[in-house]
This record gives C-alpha cells, structure tokens and sequence, in this order.
C-alpha cells in the first residue's frame, strides 16, 4: 500500500508541474531599466553604484470604496481605510457616488470634486496619484435608474433620456482624469427596465444598434474617454461549455459592428463557486479574440483589452478561508499572466464596508484592529511582494547597469565618486536612463566636486580648504580649480590676455577658465582702491576638459562718461555663479 501511494504522489506531481508552469510568463509585465553611467563627455563610468527603488505598477491595482468614508469633510471619515487604500493600490473605484441617480442629484462641481479626489490620494504611498475607474454610466438595475425613467414604459423617451444622461455625465467628466469609465453595466442581467421597453423585438442585432449609440453619445461628449461595456457571472460561468462567455463576447462584437465604440471588457467577478486558472485564462482568450470580419469591418477588428472590475468572494457556496485565498491566487496570476488583462479591481477591501459583509483583505470585525485574511494575504503577497522588486548593482565597464523589472514607476538613485544623482523613470517599454557626472578633476563643474578629485594627502584636510595655498605658488585653491591648474604643483596659469582693439571693441580680453557655473565680471579703478563694475559682453568658447576661453568685450560706451580719464586699472572678477 506505501509503495503505491508513494507511486501514486509522484506521477501526480509530474502531472501537476507542466500544467502549473505553462502559463506562468509574465514577461510582458516587465522591462529592461538600462542605466547608463558617463563622464560629462560621454565616456562610460564603471562601478557608479545604482540602486532602482520601485513605487508604482502600471498594472492597475484597485478597490471600490465609498465616497463617504474618504472624503476628509465627511463626519465618516475613515481614517484606517485612506490608510489601507494609499498602501494597497492604485486604483479605486467609487461604489455608488458616480451611478445615474446619485450622479444626477449633484451639481456639476460637486461631482468633479467626487472626481477630482483620488488625486489627493496617494498609489502605493508613493508620490503618484491614485487612478479611478468611472462606475457606472447606464445601468438598468432598480433604483440605479431615476423613478420617471424607471416608471416610462415609453421606448422612445427612454432612449431619450439615456441619450441625455450620457452626454450631460461625459460632458461633466471630460478632462476631469478618469481612467476609463464603466459606460454600459449588466446588460444581460438588468434588462426589463431599459434595453426591453426600448428594443420590444428581442434581436441581439437591434439591441447592439441601440447600445452602440449609448456608446457613440458618450465619444461625441468626449472623445478622449476610454469606454467598457461590464457584466457578471461571465469568468465564474459554471458550465464547461462557456456559453455564456462566448454569448457576452458576440454582443460586445455586435455593438463594435454597429459602430459603437467599445474600447474595454469588464469582467465583475463576484465568484460564487471555485474557478481554476486554466479556466479563467480560457475565458480571456476568448473574449480578448479579434473580431471576425462582418459586411461593415471586411478586415474584422482587433482584440480588446479586459479588466476584473469588482472581484469579491460571494459566500453563498460557503468557502473554506483557504479556498478564498486559492481562488484569488487563481485570479491574480491568471490576470497578471494574460496578456489582454490590464487591471484588477477587487470589490471592497473590508467586512464592514462590503456589500454582502465580506470583504476580499480584512477582517475588520475589531475596528480597531484590521485582521489580513488569507484572500488578503494572497493579494498582498502578490502585489506588493512577489511582483514587486527592487534592485541594486554596480555600472559595467560599458558604464551601463540594466535591470529587468516590473512596467510602473521607479526612483533610480546612481552615486559616483561621492555625488549622488535621482531620476524618475516611468517605465512602459525597454528603456535608458542617462547620468552625466564630473570623472576626473578636470570634469569637475563646482569646487566641491572638483575638490574630491584631488589626493590631497593624509592629515591635510586643511590643504583642501578654498583659500589654502599648500603648494604655495601664491594662489588659492579656488583660483587652482578656475584656471585648471595643479594645487598641489607651482604652476602658472596662462595670464589673461589683451587683444587689440578693433571697430566694435575698444578692448577685449581673453582669459582661460572653467566654463560651467562660473561668472566673469570686470571692474575699473583709478586709485586701485574703488572699482566700478563695467557691463561687459562676455562669449565662452569651451575648448575642453571643463576649460573655456571666455572673451570680455569692452565697447567705447561701456566706459563712458570717463573716458578722458586714459589712465585706469582694469580687474578681472572670477567668481562660481550660485
Ligand atoms: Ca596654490
Ligand atoms: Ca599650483
């Protein structure tokens, strides 16, 4: 019997590990972050330390939640869910707020204040802002639909007043930053008290040409909306045969044919019983297909993007704690693997504040104390851990560091020879980032950076002081550091130099100095003892190295009114410009 079992065990191991593996790509979600390190001339650093922080996914990660409870003038407000909210995702979606009749109820302002709040709101408590999915447009469900529409059993002014809603709703939120918008919600389950009294005949094609101008109205109102269509029962489906997945992608199809302009498929997935993965990975496949070609659209149209709108755990089939975190793992991984998916919203993050009382992360039966379930715990894991990085290295020889990491946000913080550099990157395709840094002494653009080039002994802190002469050549290190000379060497720097005066100038000068962050300016004096700044024209030719040729132009007007004064000393100020 042992031996068996044991036989048994292994074959459904190798059974189990191809089956696990085979969609378990997520290459898609990622990208090379090439840093690359140089001199101010372009010359490769190496061994420049990178450090690549991530702070946002671009895959959305939301959760619905209520206008109430994270409005800071709202006596609900609630404290531990903005936190929970700011820490978890970044993406939410109003419960209620933006629906017909509480939207309607409103004046235009306070609806873009609804709007315009996630962006207070931090993602990831980084410095990016939450997104927020717009829910929902039109939605035929009882007290979703205002009483005067609700109680017409007239087709004519019912289209009407959808027509109406749309365009006043997508007129309020042009430009008001809402990612995409739920326009059309449950279109197979809320029919009677909309589609029905307007399409009496019961023909799909007649339903998706009245859908399709829903959507058309929406587009004329703002043409840069992102619009989905969103349904349910559709990933939980519980035949084998996906009939209705296949049903809900033909309508999709039939209203993108009749020129509606679908652009996006939610999925809501308040999951009433187990669904693999493999299962769910099918149903993508098939809603995210191509449409077929049609009399209208001879070359088809292409696939379109999905998301999970509202995921929950409905407990009508009494799930085992274990069996909620199994099926958010099958979710998560199913949606971040599938290549059409691009957001996953889960529908409330707490008990308390949860439709059918069961929130999809905590156990917040303690208000005082949030528990993480284990379908949290999955997504925490997930998202903030599993598919979350973080790297570090060094510049090569080629001075490049690449890191192969997640679509989103990062901070790449590069250090070199002491001086420390920040970028962001926002991260959508492979892509370079450069750092410019001083490499040698005489790169250096600033004292200070010029000053760390400099071996300047042991015990000499002293000799690296701005005014210390060590090599005693008579002049300081800042005037060593201006004219590119040796500190540590008696050297001579080249003298400035007189040039002859020509018909635009009545002198020029010409001195040899560092080119960035300097400034030169001239000054005139008859007793060497009070000097009068001259408004000169000043040209930097940059020859190389850091140093410049600057040219101080001295025209006849510049030295007015004195100019019979015809014995005067010059002086030539050279000082770093902040
Ligand atoms: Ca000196
Ligand atoms: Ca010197």
């Amino acid at each position: 019997m042992i031996i068996r079992n044991a036989a048994l065990s292994t074959a459904l191991i190798v059974l189990l590990l191809p089956i696990k593996s085979l969609h378990a790509d997520i290459s898609h979600r990622k990208a090379d972050l090439a840093v690359q390190v140089q001199s101010l001339s372009g010359a490769p650093l190496e061994g420049a330390t990178v450090e690549i922080e991530m702070l946002n996914h671009a895959f959305r990660f939301g959760t619905s939640v209520e206008y109430h409870l994270i409005n800071p003038e709202a006596s609900t407000y609630d404290a531990t869910t903005v936190e929970n909210l700011e820490k978890y995702f970044n993406s939410m979606t109003y419960g209620n707020v933006m629906k017909w009749t509480y939207n309607e109820d409103r004046t235009d302002e306070q609806n873009l204040a609804i709007a315009h709040l996630p962006k207070t709101l931090s993602a990831f408590n980084s410095p990016e802002p939450l997104r927020l999915r717009g829910h929902a447009t039109i939605w035929g469900a009882p007290y979703q639909v205002p009483l005067r529409v609700r109680n017409s059993s007239d087709g004519t002014y019912i289209h009407e007043q959808i027509l109406q809603h749309i365009g006043d709703y997508h007129t309020t939120f042009k430009n008001a930053g809402v990612d995409n918008f739920d326009l059309y919600n449950e279109h197979f389950h809320e029919r009677k008290l909309l589609i029905e009294k307007i399409v009496t005949s019961g023909v799909t094609a007649d339903e998706a040409v009245e859908v399709a101008s829903w959507f058309q109205k929406a587009k004329e109102a703002d043409p840069n909306a992102i619009l989905f269509i969103n349904e349910y029962n559709i990933l939980n489906f519980w035949q084998e045969d996906d009939r209705d997945v296949h049903a809900y992608k033909a309508f999709v199809d039939a209203v993108r044919d009749a020129g509606g302009p679908i652009e996006g498929i939610g999925l809501q997935a308040h999951m009433d019983r187990m669904i693999s993965k493999e299962q769910m990975l099918r149903r993508f496949d098939i809603l995210s297909a191509p449409m077929p070609p049609t009399v209208n659209h001879p070359e088809g149209l292409p696939g379109l993007p999905l998301e999970i709108t509202e995921y929950d755990i409905n407990l009508s089939w009494n799930p085992t704690p274990q069996q909620e975190a199994d099926i958010t793992d099958n979710l998560l991984e199913a949606s971040f693997e599938h290549t059409a998916v691009d957001g996953l919203t889960i529908w409330g993050m707490n008990d308390s504040n949860h439709w059918r009382g069961n929130g999809l992360i905590f156990d917040d039966t303690d208000r005082a104390n949030w528990v993480v379930k284990p379908s949290g715990q999955s997504y925490i894991d997930h998202v903030t851990t599993e598919w979350w990085e973080n790297h570090a290295g060094a510049s090569a020889a080629n001075g490049i560091y690449t890191a192969s990491t997640f679509k989103g946000t990062h901070k790449v913080t590069v250090t070199f020879n002491g001086e420390t550099k920040e970028a962001i990157a926002h991260l959508d395709s492979d892509d370079t980032l450069t750092f410019k840094f001083a490499a040698t002494a005489a790169d250096a653009s600033s004292y200070n950076a010029w000053v760390a080039f400099i071996n300047w002994g042991s015990g000499a802190q002293s000799d690296a002081l701005r005014n210390a002469d060590p090599d005693e050549d008579g002049r300081s290190n800042f005037h060593e550091f201006v004219f590119g000379t040796d500190p540590l060497t008696q050297d001579l720097p080249k003298p400035p130099q007189l040039l002859l005066a020509d018909e635009t100038d009545f002198m020029k000068y010409t001195i040899l100095a560092r080119n960035e962050d300097l400034s030169v300016q001239l000054a005139r004096s008859t007793n060497l003892l009070d000097w009068l700044p001259i408004q000169t024209v000043l040209d930097t030719l940059v020859i190389d190295d850091g140093l410049a040729e600057h040219t101080i132009h001295v025209s006849q007007s510049d030295l007015e009114p004195s100019l019979a004064e015809r014995s005067a000393f010059f002086r030539i100020q050279i000082s770093e410009a902040n």
